[in-house]
């Protein structure tokens, strides 16, 4: 702990660590925990923890913030075409390089400069702290996508900047983390489905656990600067989440662009368009565009032909336990 990080950055067991740095390869620096709620992050977090929670603001940033697999590229692509004024051309710059990840090097470090035999495969190799100098360095208005919990992010975000909090049924969040660990080299994750079930429940995923992170967006959803979303608004409703999103961020649309920027934002128009497909991080070797590609299937409920009964059982009384009135706030739990 130190005056410019307040928490506590402790290691896991080593125990557990050993099982961690096996059945995923890519964590060579293995895992940590920031107290007191327990996030959990690679070793390599700890060279960042600082930077990011004293991250400089400016008062036209906007951020996408999102536990991960939760709709945060869906939700990029409608705010940062909603802040350019719909500018469909610039659009098909990468997402990635308009909307920068912002804690991107904590994921990246442990594999590119620690594992050798990787590094060789890799086309480009992104040097420490790249990414966060891409955001330093953007213009004005700055877009960021982060999944950090609101603890870790700095103190006065919401006093200073905008910012968008996407979330999604924790059930059909873990399938989609799931492939995404399974196709990252930087993750690496050996096991099947139900091994990485276990290591959901129990919050030794990056960014768990979820129900705090959560908790901590729920608690500010009444400051004017933050907008709370859901992964099944956009899907039932996507014109009436272009419009509240609009408003929030001051822009006027009509319906015509309302309905084109629907047309753009649809599942199968994303999964087509190498702009947010992640095919650009795939060509520097990054990730393996299989288990069904970066935007894989776009759907809400999809857990249903993953979960086996006791997995809907324990599930459930997960939720119950640690999400306390919460699932029910987002009718995830009837
Ligand atoms: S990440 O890696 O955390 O930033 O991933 P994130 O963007 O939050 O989530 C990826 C999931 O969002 C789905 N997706 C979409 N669903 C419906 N419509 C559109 N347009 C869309 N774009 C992305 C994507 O397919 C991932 O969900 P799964 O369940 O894996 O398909």
């Amino acid at each position: 702990m130190s005056s410019d990080f307040p928490y506590a950055i402790e290691p896991l067991e080593e125990k557990e660590n050993d099982a961690i740095r096996k059945d995923f390869t890519g964590y060579l620096s293995g895992a940590v925990r920031v107290q007191p709620q327990g996030y959990f992050f690679q070793g390599i977090y700890r060279q960042y923890a600082h930077r990011y929670y004293n991250l400089s603001l400016r008062p036209t940033d906007v951020f996408v913030a999102s536990y991960p697999k939760s709709g945060t590229t869906w939700t990029q692509e409608l705010v940062w075409l909603l802040i350019h004024n719909l500018d469909y051309e610039g659009a098909k710059v990468p997402l990635d390089d308009r909307f920068p990840f912002v804690e991107a090097d904590h994921v990246l470090d442990a594999l590119v400069f620690q594992r050798p035999e990787l590094k060789a495969k890799m086309k480009s190799t992104p040097e420490p702290g790249e990414r966060l100098a891409q955001v330093t360095k953007l213009e004005d208005p700055r877009c960021i996508k982060t999944h950090m919990p609101f603890s870790l992010l700095p103190p006065k975000i919401l006093d200073t900047c905008k910012v968008i909090y996407v979330a999604r049924d924790p059930r059909d969040v873990v399938v989609s983390y799931y492939h995404h660990h399974r196709m990252w080299i930087t993750h690496g994750f050996q096991g099947d489905f139900r091994a990485f079930f276990d290591y959901f429940l129990k919050d030794q995923v990056m960014w768990s656990p979820f129900w705090d992170h959560l908790r901590e967006a729920w608690e500010r959803r009444s400051h004017p600067n933050l907008l709370i979303l859901t992964y099944d608004q956009l899907k039932e409703d996507l014109p009436a989440v272009i419009r509240k999103v609009a408003g929030f961020l001051g822009k006027e649309v009509s319906q015509e662009e309302i309905e084109n920027l629907t047309k753009h934002l649809h599942f199968d128009s994303m999964k087509s368009n190498p702009a947010v497909n992640a095919v650009a991080e795939a060509s520097t070797g990054l990730l393996d565009l299989k288990e069904g590609g970066f935007v894989r299937k776009g759907k809400s409920g999809g857990w249903k032909d993953y979960f086996e009964e006791d997995m809907k059982e324990r599930f459930h009384a997960w939720m119950a336990e640690k999400g306390g009135s919460l699932p029910k706030e987002f009718k995830w739990m009837k």
